[in-house]
């Protein structure tokens, strides 16, 4: 598949995706949401990709937000279409992924670009990266999930200091509040992603697929039951198997 504004990249079980638009700082227009959810679908599918890495191209920018240039002439009805297509097509697919994506946050990550880390379940970022939701100087505010999934990472308090006042937050600061786990240097940032996918690669895919699922609904009264359902599902599964055998046979597990 040629994209335009992406580049895919497979090494052994990762699949590292670079969102390459370097002229715009890597602003989410149609296209790349389109580029990114045919790219992720394809990978949701392969069961040879374990891990996916979403980054964004050059030393700058993660991602700028979407594409203020796109909307800017939007009406209600098509800004409503905008958010919701993104929503469901891109930053709830990635939420919803079988298999980890860990984001490598490498510069500015704001607005729909914040939003994108978000939706990953994993961030790491570069001591570069500068974070925010700068969408209350547009007049407008977060429309691909920010408003939720902010708060919910670094609680209603915090997120509502971001919202309201539009400040960037640094990637140490960032990392206080827990909206990044870790912070490296450019240089080391995807190595150490790298090396982070590789130890999540040899662990059971079907046991992280079913802990993504509850860890999803965390917050929900659902979830307490979601866990049980999955681990009983998991012990009519292969890799349950082979994860005990491999323990009660003293070897490491081949999933
Ligand atoms: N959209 C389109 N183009 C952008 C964007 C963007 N979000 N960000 C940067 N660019 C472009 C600039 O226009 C510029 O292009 P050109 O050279 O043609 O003028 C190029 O990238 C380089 O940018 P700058 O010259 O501004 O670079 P600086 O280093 O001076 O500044 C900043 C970097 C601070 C990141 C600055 O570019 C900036 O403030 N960008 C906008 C950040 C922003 O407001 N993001 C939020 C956008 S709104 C949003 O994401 C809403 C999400 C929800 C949408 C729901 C559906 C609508």
């Amino acid at each position: 598949m040629n994209y335009e504004n992406i580049t895919v990249l497979r090494e052994e079980k990762m699949a590292t995706i670079t969102i390459n638009r370097p002229q715009a700082l890597n602003a989410l227009n149609g296209q790349t949401i389109a580029e990114l959810s045919t790219a992720l679908d394809a990978m949701n599918e392969d069961d040879g990709i374990r891990v996916i890495l979403l980054t964004g191209s050059g030393e700058k920018s993660f991602v700028a937000g979407a594409d203020i240039k796109e909307f800017s002439n939007f009406n209600a009805k098509e800004a409503e279409q905008l958010a919701r297509n993104g929503q469901n097509t891109l930053f709830n697919k990635i939420e919803d992924m079988n298999k980890p994506v860990i984001a490598a946050v490498n510069g500015f990550a704001l607005g729909g670009g914040l939003e994108l880390a978000m939706a990953c379940h994993i961030r790491y970022a570069s001591s570069n990266a500068k974070l925010g939701l700068p969408e209350v100087t547009l007049g407008l505010i977060p429309g691909y999930g920010g408003t939720q999934r902010l708060a919910k990472l670094v609680g209603k308090g915090i997120a509502n200091e971001m919202i309201f006042s539009a400040k960037m937050i640094s990637a140490d600061r960032a990392r206080e509040t827990g909206l990044v786990n870790e912070v490296f240097s450019q240089e080391e940032l995807l190595p150490k992603a790298k090396e982070l996918a590789s130890v999540i690669a040899a662990n059971s895919p079907m046991g992280i697929s079913e802990a993504i699922r509850a860890v999803n609904l965390s917050d929900t009264d659902a979830g307490y039951e979601a866990e049980i359902m999955s681990f009983a599902k998991l012990f009519e599964m292969a890799d349950k198997q082979e994860g005990v055998n491999a323990f009660l046979e003293k070897r490491k597990p081949n999933f």
